[in-house]
């Protein structure tokens, strides 16, 4: 069940999680939710494993729920997200290493919320992101009220989510949805030297500087400057710094990776 769902590749120490339902454009059942949320936290644990990328098969990144397997179902809507798409958002945001959404394709409801939580936003140019859920009644779930304002500003986020607007890719990129917008030809291949990129970085210092950004999202300057000063200790004390350091010193290039290989 969980191999036909989701699909895990693991190359040069990117990890590619691939949402496996292309006949639904991904729209995520209850396996393939809790699927992704176990795969990321084993993921996460996994020293070989540097850099996570999250993806659809198919034409579609991720139709959110999938609308067919509701109807029946022994949960409230609240004990349902509970239960998956919150764990799972909570996942891509705790995790100690850089999330990629590799966003193929179209990115509805909670699949655009999905789009949205990765560390990174690369999009195939003819990616699309909708905030739908109105259309079907419903309030965007899964973090969307959360990431989006705080790159759009509440009345931009208000109206895409009010008329469930779709925002195509160049769109996006110049909302600032999305970091990079890639030829669909050659996406995966981009996406992949890309995460080796950054593989190649320190990633203790990376996942504390997620660990501080994430932090600094909810809390003040003040906050932010003792955290900032706290964590900076355990950077300096961890050897990639002293190899960073040495390498500037020596006029060469860091090997950040050399304890993993
Ligand atoms: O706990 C809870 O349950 C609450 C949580 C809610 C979270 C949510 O995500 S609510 C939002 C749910 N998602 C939607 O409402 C999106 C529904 N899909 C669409 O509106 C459209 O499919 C798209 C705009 C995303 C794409 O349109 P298009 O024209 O490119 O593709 P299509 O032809 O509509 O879809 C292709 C196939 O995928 C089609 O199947 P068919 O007819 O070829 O057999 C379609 O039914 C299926 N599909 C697409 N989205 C879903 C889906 N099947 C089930 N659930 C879907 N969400």
């Amino acid at each position: 069940m969980t191999e036909a769902v989701l699909l895990t590749e693991t190359n040069a120490g990117v990890r590619t999680l691939t949402l496996n339902r292309p006949e639904k454009l991904n729209a995520a059942n209850d396996a393939l939710l809790l699927a992704l949320t176990e795969a990321i936290a084993e993921a996460d644990g996994d020293a070989s494993v540097r850099v996570i990328v999250l993806t659809g098969s198919g034409r579609g990144f991720c139709a959110g729920q999938d609308l067919g397997d509701v109807s029946g179902r022994n949960m409230t809507f609240t004990e349902h997200l509970n239960h998956t798409y919150n764990p799972l958002i909570r996942a891509i945001r705790s995790c100690g290493k850089p999330v990629i959404s590799a966003v193929n394709g179209v990115a509805a409801g909670a699949g655009a919320s999905l789009a949205l939580a990765g560390d990174v936003r690369l999009w195939a140019r003819s990616a699309a992101l909708i905030e739908i859920f109105s259309n079907i009644a419903l309030v965007p779930d899964s973090g969307s009220t959360w990431f989006l304002p705080r790159l759009v500003g509440y009345h931009r986020a208000f109206e895409l989510m009010a008329l469930a607007e779709k925002v195509r890719s160049d769109e996006a990129l110049r909302l600032g949805l999305c970091e990079h917008v890639f030829p669909d030809e050659t996406f995966h291949q981009e996406v992949q030297a890309y995460a080796e990129r950054l593989a190649a970085r320190p990633a203790n210092a990376l996942k504390l500087t997620k660990q501080a950004l994430n932090a600094a999202m909810t809390t003040t300057l003040d906050v932010a400057l003792d955290r900032e000063a706290e964590l900076q200790q355990v950077a300096g004390d961890h050897w990639e710094h002293e190899e960073g350091v040495t390498a500037f010193k020596e006029k060469r290039a860091p090997d950040f990776r050399r304890e993993y290989e």
